[in-house]
């Protein structure tokens, strides 16, 4: 008899959920007059309740994260954003929608699932001071090594966020799925890990201009979905959104490289604001 199948050492037990990190789920619905109009008062109203309850990011069993928008223009009109280390909380979330009493009127538009995390472009404290003597800082130096240090303090901080993110407090949203190219004459996969890099770093710069107007959250879904990467942005007011990605089209990042999918922008509401101005409650 042969031996028992045993896994290496350093492999994960089997799981659903991530090593690291959260799974992420963006959720868009559109309104069916028709059947909205079909619905006996009592089943509207309790539709509107358990959509209420189940859109309430305290309740019990909630994703970790979970927030509702409201959409402009025709491409949806009700936007759902939910994070949790358990991708089960996450399709409970679509399941309890469409299990509700207004599960006939808020039909499916779009979806895309994705994860976070730390991208491999993200500086380690060594590239980081290996920039800072491209730079022209004198190393050994005081100012040398606070520089340095602050990034050691900071960088935890920064991971945690991209993995486990917090959401800001802002009112405008966007989200759209973006790919690298792959293309004979700008081909981002064959590119070498130290061009990709200076790209990268360059793309980060612009990006930090924006700090206080946008925030961003990168999620990844190369075989997840049919991008390679979810974009997130909150903004502190609309225009920034546009300004953002209108800058970025520069960086040759975006410029050479990026391709882009359906942009969706959403107004942040709590659940029962949003079901009001949807007119559904
Ligand atoms: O994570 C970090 O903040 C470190 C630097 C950084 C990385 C590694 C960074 C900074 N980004 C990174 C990775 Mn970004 N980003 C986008 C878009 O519209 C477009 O043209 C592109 C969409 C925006 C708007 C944006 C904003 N970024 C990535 C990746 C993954 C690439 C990979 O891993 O191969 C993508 C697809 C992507 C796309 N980026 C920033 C921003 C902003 C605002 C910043 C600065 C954040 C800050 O430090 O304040």
């Amino acid at each position: 008899m042969s031996a028992p199948h045993r896994p290496p050492v350093d492999l994960p037990e089997p799981t659903v959920k991530l090593t690291e990190g959260w799974h992420c789920l963006h959720l868009y619905y559109k309104i069916d007059q028709a059947a909205l109009n079909a619905l006996d008062p009592e089943t509207r109203a309790r539709g509107c309740e358990e959509v209420e309850h189940l859109l309430n990011p305290e309740r019990p069993g909630a994703p970790v994260r979970l927030q509702t928008s409201v959409v402009s223009g025709h491409k949806a009109d009700l936007a759902l954003m939910a994070m949790d280390e358990d991708p089960l909380l996450l399709d409970a979330v679509q399941q309890g929608i469409r299990a509700s009493g207004l599960g006939t009127v808020l039909t499916p538009a779009w979806s895309f699932v994705s994860i976070t995390e730390v991208s491999e472009y993200v500086p380690t404290i060594e590239q980081y001071a290996d920039k800072l003597r491209l730079d022209g800082n004198e190393p050994g130096t005081p100012a040398f090594e606070a520089k340095v240090n602050a990034y050691k303090q900071r960088l935890p901080m920064m991971n945690r966020q991209r993995l486990m993110p917090d959401f800001p407090d802002w009112p405008a949203t966007c989200f759209y799925p973006m790919n690298k190219a792959r293309h004979p004459h700008a081909n981002w996969y064959l590119e070498p890990f130290s061009h990709r890099s200076k790209l990268m770093a360059e793309h980060a710069t612009s990006g930090i201009k924006f700090a206080g107007k946008v925030s961003q959250l990168i999620t990844a879904s190369t075989g997840l979905d049919d991008w390679e990467w979810g974009v997130t942005l909150w903004a502190r007011t609309p225009a920034y959104l546009k300004d953002i990605v209108y800058t970025m089209r520069f960086d040759e990042a975006s410029a050479r490289y990026a391709e882009f999918g359906p942009f969706y922008v959403s107004y942040i509401m709590s659940p029962d604001r949003a079901l009001a101005h949807l007119q559904l409650s």
